[in-house]
């Protein structure tokens, strides 16, 4: 499956710039290309200056509202970064037009931090306005959720969070749902996190995307997932992740290959990759409530058997029994066994709903803030009529 990435504001810029990497690595390694395009939008020059791999011409790195920001970005007002976004929205869309391979191009993905202004803005409204060119094409979005310490610090974190994701939900044909909270690790430094989140952040997409552009045929599985499958599997709200198999590999002696045991120990490498795949999701979720699923098991050709992938599914199919499940396998010539699990069409975000009820509790109380201030205001303006203004 190829896709046209763009990143919306910092967060998305840099994560689009990892896709933009991936697809490097899916060139040199395997011989294909799985991203027809890279771009990264946003209101500040720095932050486009900080990309390393999206190409660093004004058509990929694409500045809008430099009138209204100077270039330093909107301070986390998102209803400013949606209105800019609303302004120039042409120039992402003459950009995109001018893509070469455009044509090729399965699905838009649009990426942002919710919790921000310029990506949160204008995620959704960039959405609609591709949805309106392109028709045919499916719209899909990455929203990133912001850490735990972000929603006490930072004032309009929850309401940019809920303002996004009510808009987002409504234009886009599926959102994935990425917690930054879930992949800090305290060893490391805020900015080797980012990095280290944002590549784990696009590592699952990487089996995903390439399993349909093979055409060797030693890499073409039994049951091969392509971009139809990802397609009909993505709506609304949902959820990704990947799991490697921990378990060593048994070298059985010639004369053992048929015995049970190894056939036993064969499918328990996948099933566990699978568990892991489960337990790492991009946001915590209950899979009860998806109406769609995935699963591709990737690895080296001879570790992995047509039983081995049904077996998954099974499992799959107890862990998200209201699911609409697809699956498939995707032969290596080495490396570890890998299982890359979709979860869709989720009913019930518990972190998506309590953003909403929060948005709504932010809203009241930056009211009566106001309200107060505005009261304190008059009676300032009564109890000291007599001092003369200067204005
Ligand atoms: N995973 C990840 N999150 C990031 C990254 N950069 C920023 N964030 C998160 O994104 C949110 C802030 O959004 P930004 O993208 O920095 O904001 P912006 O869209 O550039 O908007 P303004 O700076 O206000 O104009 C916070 O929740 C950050 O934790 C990144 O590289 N990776
Ligand atoms: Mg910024």
């Amino acid at each position: 499956m190829k896709l046209l990435v763009i990143g919306c504001g910092q967060c998305g810029g840099r994560i689009a710039d990892e896709f933009a990497r991936l697809n490097k690595r899916a060139h040199r390694g395997r011989g294909i290309e799985i991203i027809t395009g890279a771009f990264a939008v946003n209101t500040d020059i720095a932050d486009l200056s900080g990309l390393f791999t999206i190409e660093p011409d004004y058509r990929h790195r694409i500045l809008i509202g430099g009138q209204k920001t100077s270039g330093r970005g909107v301070g986390k007002i998102n209803e400013l970064g949606a209105e800019i976004a609303r302004e120039d929205g042409d120039m992402v869309i003459d950009a995109i037009r001018a893509t070469r391979r455009l044509p090729e191009t399965d699905a838009f993905l649009l990426i942002a931090g919710a919790a921000g202004g310029t990506g949160s803005g204008a995620i959704s409204v960039l959405t609609q306005q591709l949805k309106e060119r392109y028709v045919e094409k499916p719209l899909y979005n990455i929203i990133v959720l912001p850490f735990k310490h972000e929603e006490t610090t930072e004032a309009r974190a929850i309401y940019n969070v809920a303002t996004c994701l009510k808009s987002a939900y409504s234009v886009a044909d599926a959102l994935f749902l990425v917690d930054n909270q879930r992949y800090l690790s305290k060893k490391s430094s805020i900015r080797d996190n980012l990095a280290n989140i944002n590549a784990q952040i696009v590592e699952p997409f990487f089996n995903l995307l390439c399993a349909g552009e093979e055409k060797k045929p030693k890499y073409i599985g039994s049951r091969m997932l392509d971009a139809g499958d990802i397609i009909q599997t993505l709506v609304g709200w949902t959820v990704v992740g990947s799991g490697k198999s921990q378990m060593p590999l048994i070298r059985f002696p010639f004369d053992l290959t048929r015995h049970f045991t190894k056939k036993a120990t064969e499918s328990q490498r996948g099933v566990q990759a699978m568990g892991e795949a489960i337990g790492e999701l991009s946001l915590k979720c209950n899979p009860m409530d998806a109406r769609r699923a995935l699963y591709l098991l990737s690895g080296p050709s001879k570790e992995m058997n047509m039983e081995m992938v049904t077996e998954i599914g099974t499992h799959l199919k107890v862990i998200a029994p209201e699911a609409v499940i697809r699956g498939g396998d995707y032969p290596r010539e080495k490396g570890s066994l890998d299982v890359s699990v979709v979860l869709s069409e989720l009913s019930d975000v518990g972190k998506v709903m309590d953003y909403f009820t929060r948005g709504i509790q932010s809203i009241d109380t930056a009211k009566r803030k106001q309200e107060g201030i505005e009261r304190r205001y008059e009676r300032l303006e009564i109890d000291f009529k007599d001092i003369p203004s200067l204005l």
